[in-house]
């Protein structure tokens, strides 16, 4: 399951969007610091060929794929040296696959703090990079020091040098040059800013026609300009109003439907969500369907048909053998599985086939 951890100044509305996204009920209120301890919250993916396979196949169970969210404390200027809640409860968000930003544009004199995203922007990273040059330091004389015992650790350490020169000057380690393997050799440290970023401006509820000129400078900003810029391909920007999205998460699902038509906010903040962060990590999924069960399951763009079976189950990837595969709208006219059996249309793939999205697939496997 991918997860993303939020991040944001106190009252950006971090908070806010985890309730628009995973339909909780998350204390959002206008004061600073009102989310002490993290919420961790999952949102199935909708999915309508998920749906429609289901109905076909008249399925007992029907499993989307997930996604989890954590909302954690508003960081501020100053974290890093204990200023408001301080920087350890970023451990909640390490493991994530991707950092969410949540960044103000919104003013409201009832909420304190700045209402602009750039500035956001650069307190957030500013306190992200400090955060992991603790974690750098901390690691890279024992690591140095193991080094001189093995030298295979030589190209970990030169990895963690370059990181702690990027970090030093406050600058996240995205918009640092390190390349991909070396930001490879990083993983195991699980830096919070060697990981894609996904922004959500939260825009006022009257600011609903501008977003795009909102969010511009903010896309601008992360775009980079190559090597040393921004991060680039490792970034998403979306503009949204959280607080009418949190609170059109709360309807039921036709009312919902009726206030984001009302308010002309398109296919509403998760699938929104959702879309910006399947581009962002290259997400693709396939999908089984039987009488029993159909299912969603989400693998990375360019995988194989043994490691997708892997994500079903690891003995069918150590024994895969092959592979039947159909796209989901070919079936869904053919009308059942069987039924693409007898007519030949069931393709047989080896271990080399790089798996597409919507393919619904069937594996032989040996153990
Ligand atoms: N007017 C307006 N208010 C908003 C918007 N988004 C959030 N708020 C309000 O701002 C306040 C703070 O929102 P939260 O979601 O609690 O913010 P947070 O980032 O979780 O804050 P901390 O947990 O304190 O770090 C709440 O009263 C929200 O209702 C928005 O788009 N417009
Ligand atoms: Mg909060």
């Amino acid at each position: 399951m991918e997860r993303f951890g939020f991040v944001g100044l106190p009252n950006a509305g971090k908070s806010s969007l985890y309730n628009a996204l995973s339909r909780g009920s998350a204390l959002a209120a206008p004061y600073a610091f009102a989310t002490k301890d993290p919420n961790v919250g999952v949102a199935k993916v909708p999915d309508e060929r998920l749906d429609k396979l289901a109905a076909m196949s008249a399925s007992r169970h029907v499993v989307p794929a997930t996604v989890q969210f954590v909302d954690i404390g508003g960081l501020v200027e100053g974290a890093s040296t204990g200023e408001g809640l301080g920087n350890k409860f970023l451990a909640n968000i390490r493991e994530a696959d991707a950092i969410t930003f949540v960044l103000r544009a919104f003013s409201d004199p009832d909420v304190t703090g700045p209402s602009d995203p750039l500035e956001h922007l650069r307190i957030v990273e500013t306190e992200l990079a400090l955060a992991d040059l603790e974690t750098v330091e901390r690691q890279i004389d024992k690591r140095r020091k193991a080094a001189k015992q093995d030298r295979s650790l030589a190209d970990e350490v030169a990895a963690l040098e370059r990181a702690d020169a990027c970090l030093s000057e406050g600058s996240p380690i995205y918009r640092g040059d390190l390349d991909a393997a070396e930001r490879e050799l990083l993983a195991p440290y699980f830096l919070l800013t060697n990981k894609p970023v996904l922004a959500v401006v939260n825009v006022a509820e009257d600011d609903l026609d501008r977003v795009d000129e909102i969010v511009a400078p903010v896309a601008a900003e992360l775009a980079g300009a190559g090597r040393g810029g921004g991060p680039g391909e490792q970034a998403e920007v979306i503009g949204m109003c959280v607080q009418l999205e949190a609170e059109a998460a709360q309807l039921t699902d036709e009312e919902r439907g009726e206030m984001l038509e009302e308010l002309g906010l398109g296919e509403g903040a998760l699938p929104r969500f959702l879309r910006a962060a399947y581009h962002l990590l290259g997400l693709r999924t396939f999908l089984t369907t039987g009488e029993k069960e159909s299912r969603a399951w989400t693998f990375h763009a360019g995988w194989k048909a043994p490691q997708c079976a892997g994500v079903i189950h690891t003995d069918f990837a150590r024994g895969f053998i092959r592979a039947e595969v159909i796209r989901w709208d070919e079936l869904l006219e053919i009308g059942s599985w069987s039924k693409a059996r007898e007519l030949g249309k069931l393709r047989i793939e080896g271990k080399d086939y790089e798996v597409a999205d919507g393919d619904v697939m069937e594996f032989r496997f040996n153990v």
